[in-house]
């Protein structure tokens, strides 16, 4: 397993990559993607965070991983290939959310509060699940960037201008 570059919205290069929309996995699960999704984790708990998809580390394919689990209970990995939203409830929840593709900016985003989602797992089993609250949330997030969307697309102009100026400004004194 190897720690892979998270790509950050500072760099116009790695911005072009995530804003791309990711292409389904072909083939079911092989032991290639897996390997790929095992590097994911562990960039993902290094960072740390809670979710990450595969584009954000430069592999503009329809896969996700993440671990929901707290911190005083076991890991508790979750990968998701070729995820689908089969339901998105009408009542809408906000939660402040973050993303390591925009380091250190948390705002507000109001999401359907309840989805119906349709996955392959790390075996290729075709998995149904419905999802509320955080794991809500986080899956919603993460599909977004399969579609090219950052969290912060969903806030104001002025408030998303803002947040870029301050990661470029983070990125420039680091
Ligand atoms: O970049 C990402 O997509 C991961 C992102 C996932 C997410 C967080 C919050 C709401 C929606 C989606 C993160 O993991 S940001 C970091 C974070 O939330 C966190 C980090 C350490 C401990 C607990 C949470
Ligand atoms: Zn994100």
């Amino acid at each position: 397993m190897s720690l892979r570059r998270i790509l950050t919205v500072d760099n116009a290069a790695d911005l072009a990559v995530l804003k791309q929309k990711s292409v389904p996995v072909e083939g079911g699960v092989s032991d290639e993607l897996r390997a790929l999704m095992d590097d994911m984790l562990e960039t993902m708990y290094d960072a740390p965070g809670i979710g990450l998809a595969a584009v954000q580390v430069g592999e503009p394919i329809n896969v996700i991983v993440m671990d929901l689990a707290r911190e005083e209970d076991d890991p508790a990995p979750q990968y998701y290939v070729n995820p689908e939203i089969l339901w998105s409830s009408e009542e809408l929840a906000s939660y402040e959310e973050g993303c390591l593709s925009v380091p250190d900016i948390y705002d507000d985003v109001e999401r359907p509060a309840q989805v119906k989602v349709r996955y392959l797992n790390y075996k290729g089993e075709t998995v149904e699940e419905d999802a509320e609250g955080l794991y809500a949330v986080c899956i919603q997030h993460e599909m977004d960037h399969l579609k090219g969307v950052l969290f912060i697309d969903h806030l104001s102009r002025l408030k998303r201008d803002r947040a870029v100026a301050k990661v470029k400004k983070a990125a420039r004194a680091a």
